[in-house]
């Protein structure tokens, strides 16, 4: 059986629009209101797949979910017409595009019944995002349907919030070989919540059958949620024995790397200092949500980032020194993700990791170019072009976000989501 790390983009849905429903997420409240391109956004996406399968990486998607949400609102007793706006706006939500908060995964090698485990996250700290998991684990259940490979585990029950693989890294040897599996949890984050709950972690790691001499629980520093991390992924990533980390991430740096170098020795912690990447720096340009990935045939790490990053002249100062040194980054892969950041996602939100043969997941969930392009057609056609937030109440906008959805599942063969 041949592992290999699969990133399985969420497509951004027709109804991406841009409604400041993320307190804690710098850009979502700056970009409150903005009228917003969700086939820009969309294609956007498309295209970073399309750069990641041409560096020879394994490609997957899912599709976005039913918005609005007709279920959650009738629990809540309304609907699109009479919701106050806020509710509205959180029905609509094209949020589980990223799909980093869809789930955790623990791969088959680090599992003690030789399972991949995926747990859908309960996102219960936003309202917007807290009915996602409903539609997720449909589509989890689905593209991981064998049950020899996987296991796929409904949300950790309210009040512990989750917010999936964002909180989560893992360091191995290789991505067949067994790992560190490392939960980030948050406990205070000066004004903005802290969204993933120890127990929450603790319930994931422990329904995973994980080995508890190879699984860690590290605190998110408050300075960094209060700055605007609202996730550890804003701050940290790992890519094998890679651990890139911003010098502030966690609450007690020297413990948490002490803890990872006792459990894999050959572990190499890159930490990018303050003093030349400020937290807001990190903040404003994503560097570390990026896609650290190792590229075939032993071409070394290649960090895809966003182009904001480039425009950052300290990050990108730092960035150009560490690749022209002897560190671990041997490439630096800019991509236009725009419209997501716009809301707070970079490249390493839009994806969820899943280490695991490929012909062992649904191939209907699998990416190659001729299908990227038969979904660019149906975006190009189907898509809103611009979401003002005052359409959001329009009839006929809900109408074509519905029916651009439908033609996109029909296109991909997968008519059993809608
Ligand atoms: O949960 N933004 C998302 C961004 C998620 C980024 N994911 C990772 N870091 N892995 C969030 O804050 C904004 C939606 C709005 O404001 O309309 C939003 O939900």
């Amino acid at each position: 059986m041949a592992l290999v790390e699969i990133n399985f983009d969420g497509i951004i849905g027709p109804s991406h629009n841009y409604a400041g429903l993320s307190p804690g997420n710098i850009a979502s409240a700056n970009n409150a209101g903005a009228v917003s391109q969700p086939r820009a956004a969309a294609l956007q996406g498309i295209e970073k797949m399309r750069a990641n399968l041409r560096l020879g990486l394994a490609q997957g998607f899912f599709m976005p979910l039913d918005r609005p949400n007709k279920a959650w609102l009738a629990g809540l007793a309304t609907d699109m017409t009479t919701a106050d706006p806020h509710i509205r706006a959180a029905a609509f939500s094209a949020s589980a595009m990223w799909a980093a908060n869809a789930a955790t995964v623990s791969p088959a090698p680090d599992t003690t019944d030789g399972r991949c485990h995926l747990s859908a996250a309960n996102l219960l700290t936003m309202a917007h995002r807290s009915h996602e998991w409903t539609g997720t684990l449909v589509q989890l259940k689905l593209a991981f349907a064998d049950e020899r490979h996987f296991t796929v585990h409904g949300p950790v029950p309210p009040p512990f919030g989750d917010e999936g693989a964002a909180n989560f890294m893992r360091l191995c040897p290789s991505h067949g070989e067994a790992g560190l599996e490392i939960f980030v949890y948050g406990k205070s984050g000066g004004p903005f919540p802290a969204r993933q709950h120890i127990e929450a972690s603790k319930a994931v790691a422990r329904a995973h059958r994980l080995n508890p001499e190879r699984t860690l629980f590290i605190q998110q520093s408050e300075v960094a949620i209060a700055a605007g991390a609202f996730h550890n992924d804003v701050v940290a990533v790992a890519n094998e024995r890679v651990l890139f980390t911003h010098e502030q991430a966690f609450e007690a740096p020297e413990v948490a790397y002490e803890a990872v170098k006792a459990r894999m020795p050959e572990a190499e912690i890159v930490i990018v200092p303050a003093e030349r990447v400020s937290l807001a720096d990190a903040i404003q340009s994503y560097l570390f949500n990026a896609q650290l990935v190792t590229l075939p045939d032993g071409g070394g790490m290649a960090l895809i980032l966003p182009t904001e990053a480039q425009a950052n002249l300290n990050v990108w100062g730092w960035l150009e020194e560490h690749v022209a040194g002897d560190g671990p980054i041997r490439r630096l892969v800019p991509v236009d993700v725009r419209q997501s950041m716009a809301n707070g996602g970079g490249p390493a939100c839009l994806r969820l990791r899943v280490v695991a043969d490929p012909t062992t997941v649904d191939p209907r969930f699998i990416a190659d170019e001729t299908k990227l392009d038969r979904m660019a057609d149906v975006i190009a056609e189907h898509w809103p072009e611009s979401i003002a937030p005052d359409q959001l109440a329009d009839p006929a906008l809900v109408e074509q976000v519905q029916k651009a959805r439908l033609a996109l599942l029909d296109a991909c063969g997968l008519g059993e989501l809608r």
